[in-house]
């Protein structure tokens, strides 16, 4: 009874406090500087000195050194609702002005970027290449997507881009575990490899997978029309080499043996990095992602154990911010 009655009076306080509190930022050029509590537990006490709420970090501009609340409840006991706090910074967070994504809507180079960008909640502007003229990336000699912008620096090769923002990010970070890198290296070698042969495995395939491409891509009425079917036939006889040139017999059986190896690897865990995603879960996640939705991808998911874990990552995205054709 007497708990209850401290918890409601705890509550209230904290509402009030909350209600008061806003975020504070300051934001220069290139840095977002998040001033937050890192010690910031109100306590109620009750008669076993145990404390039965805790607040989440609150700005350090509304807060008040000490704050000492006693308050009378006519319903309930006396409650004393006493806070020490001391304000910090404890994150500094690296937010770049202007990000700019050349990208192919289909590219698993690109999407294990865009991955990244999301989950970072980096906004960023999409432009989207024409793969027949590439026109949108005349400027530059390097002649592959993605490419990434940030704030006038060019950034090339998904891997790379990323390991540079992340870096940004994270300046005092320790490097990379081996277990990370090993599987960000498998999504690299391997992964990417057994996805052309699989979503142009068939001719139908192979239209579904241009089709899908072609809607999303950046082509003119006359160029969707030739990309769609003149691609489509195209890929259905290049996969076939490419399925001979990383050794694959069944492409469905190396896709499923992918997916199973990774869940594997996940070895019980929500994600390989644990209850959060880490730069390897995003790769895999990255680069599966154009395919979900096609006949491959379902089968992979119908198939295999990946669902979960892809639906875990799917929610953990916050969905871009990107404009297309800009400035093309
Ligand atoms: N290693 C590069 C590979 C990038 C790549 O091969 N991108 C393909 C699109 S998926 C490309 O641009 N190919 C050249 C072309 O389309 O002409 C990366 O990780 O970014």
């Amino acid at each position: 009874m007497a708990t209850t009655a401290i918890r409601k009076v705890s509550r209230l306080a904290a509402t009030a406090h909350r209600a008061a509190a806003v975020a504070s930022f300051s934001t220069t050029a290139t840095t977002r500087r998040h001033s937050i509590l890192q010690t910031a537990s109100y306590s109620t006490i009750n008669n076993n000195n145990t404390p039965l709420n805790s607040f989440p970090p609150t700005p350090r501009s509304q807060l008040f050194d000490r704050i000492n609340v006693v308050q009378n409840c006519a319903r309930c006991h006396v409650a004393s609702y006493s806070t020490a706090t001391s304000a910090e910074v404890v994150d500094e967070k690296y937010v770049p002005n202007d990000v700019v994504l050349y990208q192919y809507q289909a590219c698993p180079f690109c999407n294990k970027v865009k991955a990244f960008l999301e989950y970072n909640d980096v906004p960023y502007k999409i432009v989207e290449v024409n793969p027949m003229n590439k026109k949108e990336i005349k400027w530059s000699d390097y002649k592959k997507v993605p490419i990434l912008m940030v704030d006038g620096e060019q950034m090339v090769d998904s891997s790379e881009i990323i390991d540079k923002m992340y870096q940004r990010m994270h300046p005092d970070s320790v490097s990379e575990d081996e277990e990370t890198q090993k599987w960000r290296r498998w999504v690299d070698n391997h992964l990417v490899h057994v996805l052309s042969p699989n979503i142009y495995r068939s001719p139908s395939e192979a239209l579904e997978s241009f089709d899908y491409i072609t809607s999303h891509g950046n082509f003119s009425f006359t160029e969707k029309l030739v990309a769609k079917y003149g691609g489509a036939a195209a890929m259905y006889f290049v996969s076939k080499k490419l399925k001979k040139r990383h050794n694959i017999t069944d492409e469905r059986k190396a896709l499923y043996e992918a997916a199973e190896t990774w869940v594997y690897a996940l070895a019980g865990r929500q994600y390989l990095g644990g209850s959060e995603p880490n730069l390897a879960d995003l790769a895999v996640f990255g680069v599966l992602r154009p395919i979900r939705d096609l006949k491959s991808g379902k089968d992979m998911v119908a198939n295999t154990h990946i669902g979960e874990w892809f639906a875990r990552m799917e929610s953990q995205m916050k969905p871009n911010r990107g404009m297309t054709n800009k400035g093309a």
